[in-house]
């Protein structure tokens, strides 16, 4: 099945991880992509060396200024087409983000479904993307912004998104009138030749110029060519906040811009008017959902005290409910952790939490059997111990009790990360609360749904250790391009702005 996968998606058994536009090469060292539901490789790549890094950023420069000369429609063309391609290829392409990286199949195509929507997104801005008219103090003067394209973009990805993130940043990217080179995580380097492939193919089919580049890695001996190479002027970086720390901090040393986009603490709020059928919903999906590896994933369930028995029974029967088991088989709800490291750090946070009073009502260990499988763990906690401010990437939800919104909220808000957050309630007065100035701090803020599986139509990211990014939609292209600020004079006088006389000439 694997191998017919592969196949039609343009794999192989050993397959070049250096892309610029359609040709591929790659004599670094092997990279082996492993399926973390049996633990067995699946395929090869060759990576890339540093003389093949710095001759892609050659090119992706060159490149950057052939294709800021296409017309933005036109470019908007390009991104259309990689749409097509991409419901040509989603069922196939959905089975190889689950095959490589472990997440449900449903979750896998509906993935692929996202980079579908932020290209039709995309093709859309390419006709509006503009800039503002603003009125001039100045007699016969004409003041206007436009937009100009940035050129080169790093793209660096995670494993947990490793196609809709890239999708994120390069569709609108392409759109805006910059190349993007792509690194993506080396859990994940299949599903990114398999996505350069695609796009490259279409793009060459329509007769565009090159726009896509990808530099496939196995560590990190060469990323920071990419964050210290002053032609690229944004590097967009999702990953955990250490990392980003890092990376913000070496972009900003040449005062190179950074998109960040680095993960979270998030909470859903539930109140003793919510719809418990609702919270219990929205809860499995946001906590067990991707096996919790998504930054959206829900963490903690600050519960108000009068409801928390009831919801923690109704939930702890959910979860006893869950298949585990093969991610591409049909029914199977949770799949495996991305690697040993990753169960590892698993059942340290659910020792750690027990040790500081937690008490486990489900799950918290791995499963005897090959690949990374673990039980998704509920556990009571007393009060927000320092474990559970941690964001630990899997399955483990924190329940904490409150007796007021204000210490509901207050909660909520005590965590170092500040991406996405949920209240579910009747109460009007209780939503709104929530989502006033001095309510949630996250980026993201929802009434009756869970803090995961946002649509792309709004701008995604958030504050403090989130990074401060916003990608997707909204306004969220802007980040991708330079505002120029520009006065035409169309009168035959010099006036000077602030009403400033200077030198005996005539006002
Ligand atoms: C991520 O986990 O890095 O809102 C992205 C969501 C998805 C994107 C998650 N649309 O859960």
């Amino acid at each position: 099945m694997s191998l017919d996968l592969l196949a039609r998606l343009g794999l192989a058994s050993q397959n070049p991880g250096v892309w610029l536009g359609d040709r591929a090469t790659g004599s670094g060292p092997a990279l082996l992509s492993f399926n973390p539901a049996t633990g067995e490789p699946i395929a090869e790549v060759q990576t890339g060396t540093a003389d093949e890094l710095a001759h892609l950023l050659g090119e992706a420069a060159a490149a950057a200024a052939a294709w800021q000369a296409v017309p933005a429609p036109r470019r908007g063309e390009a991104v259309r087409l990689i749409g097509e391609a991409l419901r040509r290829h989603r069922d196939d392409l959905g089975s190889l983000v689950s095959l490589e990286m472990g997440k449900i199949r449903a979750e896998g195509i509906g993935e692929v479904q996202e980079m579908i929507d932020i290209a039709d997104y995309a093709v859309g801005l390419s006709r509006m993307i503009g800039g503002r008219t603003l009125p001039s103090e100045r007699p016969d003067h004409r003041m206007f912004e436009q937009w100009h394209p940035l050129g080169v973009v790093a793209v660096i990805t995670a494993f947990n998104f490793p196609v809709a993130v890239w999708a994120w940043n390069a569709c609108l990217a392409a759109i805006c009138g910059d190349v993007t080179v792509w690194r993506p995580s080396p859990h994940a380097p299949l599903c990114a030749i398999a996505v350069q492939r695609l796009v490259n193919a279409a793009l060459a089919g329509g007769g565009f110029p090159p726009a896509f580049y990808l530099f496939c890695e196995a560590g990190t001996e060469h990323v920071g060519r990419l964050l210290d190479d002053r032609r690229v002027p944004l590097v967009s970086f999702t990953g955990s906040t250490p990392v980003g720390r890092q990376v913000a901090a070496r972009v900003a040393g040449r005062l190179g811009r950074t998109l960040l986009e680095l993960g979270g603490n998030n909470a859903v709020v539930v109140d003793a008017t919510a719809d418990l059928d609702l919270v219990e919903r929205a809860v499995l999906f946001g906590a067990v959902g991707t096996a919790g590896q998504r930054c959206t994933s829900t963490r903690r369930l600050l519960v108000e005290r009068s409801v928390a028995d009831a919801l923690v029974e109704r939930l702890a029967a959910a979860y006893a409910q869950v298949p585990i088991g093969d991610p591409l088989a049909p029914g199977t709800l949770l799949g495996p952790l991305i690697d040993a490291a990753a169960v590892a750090r698993f059942e340290a946070a659910v020792s750690a939490a027990r040790a500081q009073g937690g008490l486990l009502v489900c799950g918290g260990g791995g499963l005897p059997r090959a690949g990374h499988f673990v039980r998704p763990a509920i556990l009571r906690m007393p009060a927000q111990t320092p474990v559970v401010r941690e964001e630990t990437f899997g399955p483990i939800l924190y329940v904490i009790p409150w007796d007021t919104l204000d210490e509901a909220i207050t909660l909520q808000n005590e965590v170092a990360h500040g991406l996405s957050s949920a209240i579910f309630t009747r109460d009007l007065e209780a939503a709104e609360r929530f989502l006033a100035a001095t309510g949630s701090d996250c980026g993201i803020a929802n009434v009756n749904l869970g803090t995961s599986g946002a649509e792309i139509g709004g701008a995604f990211g958030g504050e403090k250790d989130t990074g401060g990014g916003r990608e997707a939609g909204s306004d969220s292209w802007k980040a991708y391009m330079r505002r120029q600020t520009c006065t035409i004079n169309h009168g035959r006088t010099l006036p000077l702005a602030q009403g400033i006389t200077f030198g005996a000439g005539p006002a």
